[in-house]
């Protein structure tokens, strides 16, 4: 590994050094996937939360060139602002850093940097999935690939409720990812509770996840853990009010040519748009929830050593 690449904040550093519990966060929800400036105070509150639990929070990002694991107030700033900031998943990495050039990390390669620093956990809100029109598109996010081959547990509300759902369930099962309902049997839907889709497992606890987390990693498996955290209720929005501003959003993408990488931010700004400004309030919630057990389950974790 080149260590040159990697810049660790002294916080992030020093609780590594000493086995203490850290939680890694993303950095494309707030830079791409929400508006600014409500993205500045939410990327905030994250890292409020996760220290109030006992915990380190590690926002993982790129900046000018180096991989940070934990970053500054004005980093925060200048992803947040969001000029000039690239998208980047585990393909993108290597091009944004020999360039010297910044941006924020999606949710495969937030797993990938976490696992290259040694941390355990990593809380998202809904991870990318298999897009709708995938038959023609053959759209599928980098994530799934992500989760199949890097071990670390990913505490989401599920996808997407923008993608093709049991296509997206399909998928993780076809990859050997575990997928793991907390205190649920189904598949949430990002914005509500349920999708519909049956999972068979059920956790009720974060001790629960650590537990079969390392008889998963004590076996040598080396996929993901995804833990599906539904959006507490009384954030939850209907199925079918969602599935509306789904519909003309798609149709806006589609009238306007996006597509690629571009299509999921797209996506969630017109969601922002249509619901006047309800499906960020929504997904603000069901993320801090995910950071809440994320938090507890990287407790659990060290607590197992
Ligand atoms: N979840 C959110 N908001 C987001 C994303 C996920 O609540 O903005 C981002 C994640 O970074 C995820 C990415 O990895 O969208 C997926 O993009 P794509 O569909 O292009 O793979
Ligand atoms: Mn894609």
């Amino acid at each position: 590994m080149n260590l040159l690449l990697f810049s660790f904040t002294p916080e992030v550093q020093s609780a590594l050094g000493a086995g203490q519990p850290v939680l890694a966060l993303e950095s494309t929800i707030f830079a791409h996937g929400m508006p600014y400036p409500q993205n500045i105070a939410f990327a905030e509150e994250t890292e409020k939360l996760v220290r109030s639990l006992g915990v380190v929070p590690a926002i993982i990002a790129i900046i000018e060139g180096k991989i940070c694991i934990g970053i500054t107030r004005k980093q925060l700033d200048h992803l947040a602002r969001g000029a000039n900031i690239h998208k980047v998943a585990v393909r993108d990495l290597s091009h944004v850093l020999s360039r010297g050039l910044s941006g924020a990390t999606t949710v495969s390669a937030t797993m990938r940097v976490a696992k290259f620093a040694g941390i355990d956990v990593f809380s998202t809100g809904g991870i990318g999935g298999v897009h709708r029109g995938w038959k023609s598109t053959g759209d599928v996010s980098q994530d799934i690939r992500e989760l199949s081959r890097t071990s670390v547990v990913v505490v989401s509300s599920g996808a997407k409720a923008i993608l093709d759902l049991p296509k997206t369930v399909e998928y993780l099962e076809s990859f050997s990812v575990p997928v793991l309902g907390y205190k649920t049997n189904f598949f949430p839907a990002f914005y509500s509770r349920s999708s519909g889709i049956r999972i068979e497992v059920c956790v009720d606890s974060p001790q629960e996840i650590a537990k079969q987390f390392n008889i998963h990693r004590g076996l040598g498996l080396s996929t993901a853990f995804l833990i599906a955290n539904p959006v507490p209720q009384e954030k939850e929005l209907s199925y079918d009010v969602v599935s509306a501003f789904i519909e003309k959003a798609l149709y806006s993408a589609k009238e306007t040519g996006i597509t690629g990488k571009k299509l999921t931010p797209f996506l969630l700004s017109e969601m922002y748009r249509l619901s006047g400004g309800k499906s960020l309030k929504t997904n603000i919630a069901l993320a801090l929830n995910n950071i809440h057990l994320g938090a507890r389950v990287a407790i659990a974790l060290s607590k197992k050593g």
